[in-house]
């Protein structure tokens, strides 16, 4: 067996963001750019001598490369055992459901989720824990620190693994195992859902659905689950073929990105129920016959609903959303008597409320939605709850919707992205608005009065650790809030994202259109950070 140590500088820009280090292809084949990544990694690492470490990625541009130098680097750094998906693939939440099944010590996962893939488009890889979930930031900071350091990594020197064949293989003294992630993570869906009733809606003359996986990571799984195991027509999942490049397009479940699936669900004689799903498989998009389910409404729906899944029938211990997602699981969760947790953008912090039983359901506004049956946000678990909800309740998703707003009252709410505008000027933003917070109290702009305005800090409260400068909140009396944020995944100067949000309790006024409803909070927005200005902008480049 022969272990290479190879000399090499640090990169001083291999800082991980909400999910992981993203940059484009190009970065990443840059001679040792990847290898100083994963070897930091391993160097921040603690006792993994001997472990299993689950290794997979989203089958974009690279992934292939890229998995055969860490199988190398696992094996030469004293690792036991990787278990590694099929072709190099695994979904984000497959991976987070074989790390916990396996009580692997860890797991790799190479993705840049929603952003586009090729030679031309981006890369991103990311660190999970033994309980399955993104790094926390103690530990991605610790790995940042090993990269400005580094000097050195260790490859092993051999062969490339055939990633097509299913079974076990050695790689020096570390065993690798090729398996299929599909079938674990089918047999945890089949745990928490009813696969009978849903089995029955799917099969029955009056429902029709259409998924589009968009060419990414989700289609092995929703073909599998959906049309084998559950009996939907073939052709109900659409772009179920992982593709390097994605197809072209951005694999981001929005009305913007999921263009086609829109028309179709938004067209003559449309199917009843419409999903996409993004690069890693992730995230979720709920569309009904003609409706749109804002994700930040979807985590209230589901949180309403859960009584009537098998796997979350008990009860739940609580929820938790971020920052910037709308109140609307707030409410769901006052009138359950449960606790409502408020975090900040990324999947990371749910893992302490997950793991201390303090939370069952979690949500972003970012078309997320996931609990505490793996530790990642995950896409294909919120169609089959949805499914479930839909079989069960024998309703629209349009008429459910509807409903929970008469219960509940309506959180109008949209987020307007500007994407890659000049990242100094956006940080200027930012700062402005940063030292205006103080003396915004008892402001009055149009005609909402300023509550309060802070630069949003958040306390662990299970670990106690804090994370601050997470979003620049301007709250007002009734509620209403304005948020902005500047993007921790983009890989091209600097994205702006601006989050508005107003409720409305009055379910006579619930048919607005939303950029009605929030047009003086957008005024107000504008005036305030003079967005038109600073990003040379005249309109968002992406509204959801
Ligand atoms: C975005 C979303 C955030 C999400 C993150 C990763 O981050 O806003 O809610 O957790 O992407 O999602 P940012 O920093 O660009 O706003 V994924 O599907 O890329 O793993
Ligand atoms: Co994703």
């Amino acid at each position: 067996m022969n272990i290479a140590t190879i000399s090499t500088t640090p990169f001083t820009d291999q800082k991980p963001g909400t999910s992981g280090l993203r940059k484009a292809v190009t970065v990443f084949q840059k001679p040792h750019y990847l290898e100083n990544f994963v070897q930091s990694i391993f160097d921040s690492l603690e006792g993994s001598q001997g472990k299993t470490l689950v290794l997979g990625g989203d089958g974009r541009y690279y992934n292939r490369q890229a998995i055969q130098t860490i199988l190398k680097m696992a094996a030469a750094n004293g690792f036991g055992r990787i278990l590694v998906g099929r072709g190099g693939i695994m979904s984000t939440p497959a991976a987070s459901c074989v790390i916990r099944k396996y009580q692997a010590f860890g797991g790799i996962i190479l993705s840049a989720s929603h952003n586009p893939g090729g030679p031309e488009g981006d890369f991103g890889i990311k660190y999970n824990t033994s309980n399955g979930g993104p790094a926390p930031e103690k530990v991605t900071e610790a790995i940042y620190a090993c990269s400005k350091e580094i000097e050195q990594y260790k490859i092993l020197e051999a062969e490339d693994i055939d990633l097509d064949k299913l079974g076990e293989f050695k790689l020096g003294s570390m065993a690798v195992e090729v398996l299929d992630s599909v079938q674990p993570y089918t047999q945890l869906m089949e745990s928490l859902f009813d696969f009978d009733r849903i089995q029955e809606l799917l099969t029955s003359r009056q429902f029709r659905m259409c998924m589009d996986t968009m060419h990414a990571v989700t289609g092995p799984y929703a073909h599998s689950i959906l049309e084998h195991r559950l009996g939907a027509p073939a052709g109900t999942v659409v772009n179920g073929t992982p593709l390097e490049d994605f197809g072209g397009g951005h694999p981001d479940p929005n009305l913007v990105y999921a263009h086609d699936l829109v028309d179709i669900l938004f067209g003559e004689d449309a199917p009843a129920f419409g999903a996409a799903s993004d690069g890693d498989g992730d995230r979720n998009m709920i569309l009904g016959r003609h409706f749109f389910v804002t994700p930040s409404d979807s985590l209230a729906v589901l949180t309403a609903n859960a009584h009537l899944v098998p796997g979350y029938s008990q009860g739940l211990a609580g929820v938790a959303r971020s920052m910037p997602t709308s109140g609307a699981v707030d409410r769901v969760a006052a009138q359950a008597g449960i606790d409502c947790y408020e975090t900040p953008t990324g999947w990371k912090f749910f893992g302490n409320l997950l793991d201390a039983g303090k939370a069952t359901l979690c949500g972003e506004e970012s078309f997320g939605t996931g609990s505490n049956h793996v530790r990642e946000k995950d896409g294909l678990w919120a169609v089959l709850f949805w499914l479930n909800i839909l079989a069960v309740r024998g309703e629209s998703v349009e008429q459910i919707v509807r409903s929970h707003w008469q219960t509940y009252g309506r959180n109008f709410y949209s987020r307007h992205d500007y994407e890659e505008v000049d990242a100094q000027k956006a940080g200027e933003l930012m700062e402005r608005l940063r030292q205006m917070t103080p003396e915004m109290k008892g402001k009055q702009l149009g005609n909402y009065e300023v509550d309060y305005s802070d630069d949003f800090s958040y306390t662990d409260p299970v670990d106690g650790s804090v994370s601050n400068k997470q979003g620049i909140r301007i709250v007002f009396t009734d509620g209403s809030r304005i948020v902005f944020r500047l993007s921790g995944t983009g890989t091209k100067g600097a994205t702006l994202r601006v989050y508005l949000e107003s409720y409305e309790p009055d379910a006579s006024k619930h048919d607005q259109d939303t950029q009605k409803a929030l047009a003086p909070l957008i005024e107000i927005a504008e005036q305030v950070a003079q967005i038109k200005d600073s990003t040379g902008r005249e309109q968002p480049t992406v509204i959801t």
